[in-house]
């Protein structure tokens, strides 16, 4: 805090009559003092993180170590639950519904109003930090060319393969959707070659200060991991996650159009090739992994003596079902594939402390744009969590807003989830006594004035897909829904039913 106050004080006494080389001398202590910033992004994470608790027994101590030493957020969420139109929303700072991007494209840059949009690392450019960025921090190849950044690693990727994929699947046998034991070395990996890439940039001390992006690609499929990660969870059925066979009874149609083939063909083959186990102790293990090479750029940090003055700060896209809610994947309004990890640490945080007020990844770009003490940009739709990362139990009156596709929004508060589809249909949660999303309660009339206060929350601009919207995209109009062009009729039978 004592940094911020100086920058402050210094920023006010630029408006004193001063002589001119005693501003530039002033300013160059300002520059001096801005912490640097680590920015972890872990892709398709969801809360199987130790100190969310979101699975029993996964085991990610590094991250635990961050989240003791700074301010981890229970109740953080995403604003799309898919790669692209969450991490533009993130990196913009604006809402999906906002912007009309809810889908893997398009690239935020391809529209004309928001060609110039100024994004969180050329925010901080433009107040002196020098930017760098490996791995996955924008979706696929999006922000590796042009002036996201200045400095770039490699970029995102799986890294060594095994010679053939290791499980056939009878859904079109995507090369990505694969996981299993790496016949490899963990060195052979995409992310190993991120992390080293981030240790090296910290080795030979960059100009201060810095914005060093580091991008995991796992636990996204392939969740290939060596066997060392798999040896950490046991190889029974006590892994699986709990699941009930009729919670989709009491969800609405149009809940089932994100994944309207029940049973989805993808837990159906998990279950009946007895490959489910074998997915869930892939993920486990490969976060597991991951959470090493986080563990391997902290330790670079602190060793080349950054750790006092850098603001680190650890997030993932969106969650990712593994049979939660009958479905596997992501692009769900429920807590599992919208909780994320999200913790700061560093100068002007309180360490040790847990919050459980709703967080958004969107309120990731006015945080930190607070916590160096710069003067925010207009156009942002976040909220600085400064707030809380000086006292957890400070109060935050908005909720965190997940968004996907056009009008569909789940809105979390610190004790309800509330959904509602584009069709109008609605779903309520009592998330402390029913943390698993279990039982609807959006037609019990005594919750009427829940439902109303979280329906106030919605966001009032819903914008079109925007144009070049191309993958996963559903809409409804006129009573119709289409999923991606093609008119789903809504007299279909829901199989399963
Ligand atoms: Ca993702
Ligand atoms: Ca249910």
């Amino acid at each position: 805090m004592k940094r911020l106050h100086t920058f402050l004080l210094l920023n006010i006494s630029l408006f004193l009559p001063v002589s001119a080389p005693l501003i530039a001398q002033e300013a160059e202590g300002a520059k001096k003092s801005r912490p640097n910033i680590l920015f972890i992004a872990i892709d398709d994470q969801n809360d199987w993180i130790g100190y969310l608790g979101g699975h029993p027994m996964v085991k990610t101590p590094n991250i635990d170590r961050l989240a003791g030493r700074g301010t981890a957020f229970t109740n953080a969420h995403c604003q799309s639950p898919l790669c692209n139109s969450s991490r533009t929303s993130l990196m913009t700072g604006l809402r999906p519904s906002s912007t009309g991007i809810y889908g893997l494209a398009p690239w935020f840059r391809n529209l004309p109003e928001f060609k110039n949009l100024v994004t969180l690392p050329q925010h901080l450019k433009a107040n002196g930090y020098r930017t760098y960025s490996t791995g996955k921090i924008y979706h696929g190849r999006y922000g590796r060319k042009g002036a996201e950044f200045d400095v770039l690693g490699p970029g995102s990727s799986v890294g060594a393969r095994p010679k053939k994929k290791l499980v056939t699947t009878p859904f079109g046998n995507h090369p990505l959707v694969d996981w299993g034991e790496f016949p490899h070395k963990d060195e052979d990996k995409g992310d190993w070659k991120v992390a080293s890439w981030a240790v090296k940039q910290l080795n030979e001390k960059p100009r201060e200060p810095f914005f060093l992006s580091v991008g995991f690609f796992l636990p996204h499929v392939p969740c290939y991991a060596t066997k060392k990660w798999f040896d950490l969870y046991p190889d029974d059925d006590s892994v699986l996650p709990k699941i009930r066979r009729d919670d989709r009874k009491d969800t609405p149609r149009f809940s089932w159009y994100m994944h309207w083939y029940l049973p989805e063909v993808r837990l159906k083959f998990l279950e009946e090739s007895n490959q489910w186990r074998n997915l869930v102790r892939s993920y486990l293990a490969s976060t597991s992994f991951v959470d090493s090479q986080v563990g391997r750029v902290l330790d670079a940090l602190k060793r080349n003596g950054f750790d006092k003055n850098t603001i680190v700060v650890l997030w993932s896209d969106h969650g990712w079902h593994i049979g939660e809610k009958l479905i596997t994947g992501k692009n769900t309004l429920w807590d599992d594939g919208t909780r994320v990890p999200l913790v700061f640490a560093g100068p002007g945080i309180k360490g040790g402390q847990v919050c459980s007020k709703p967080a958004e990844l969107l309120d990731i770009y006015p945080t930190l744009s607070d916590l160096c003490g710069f003067k925010q940009r207009e156009h942002l739709e976040g909220h600085s969590l400064l707030p809380q990362l000086r006292d957890a139990a400070a109060a935050r009156k908005w909720p965190a807003i997940t968004t996907h596709n056009h009008d569909n929004h789940g809105v979390r508060s610190e004790g309800w989830r509330y959904i509602r589809y584009a069709d109008g249909s609605e779903e309520l949660y009592d998330m402390k006594k029913d943390p698993n999303e279990w039982n609807n309660l959006a037609a019990n009339p005594s919750l009427a004035g829940v439902i109303a206060t979280h329906r106030g929350f919605l966001p009032t601009e819903n914008r079109k897909p925007a144009p070049g919207s191309r993958s996963r995209i559903l809409t409804w109009e006129n009573g119709k829904a289409t999923w991606q062009g093609k008119e789903i009729d809504p007299a279909e039978p829901i199989p399963g039913q």
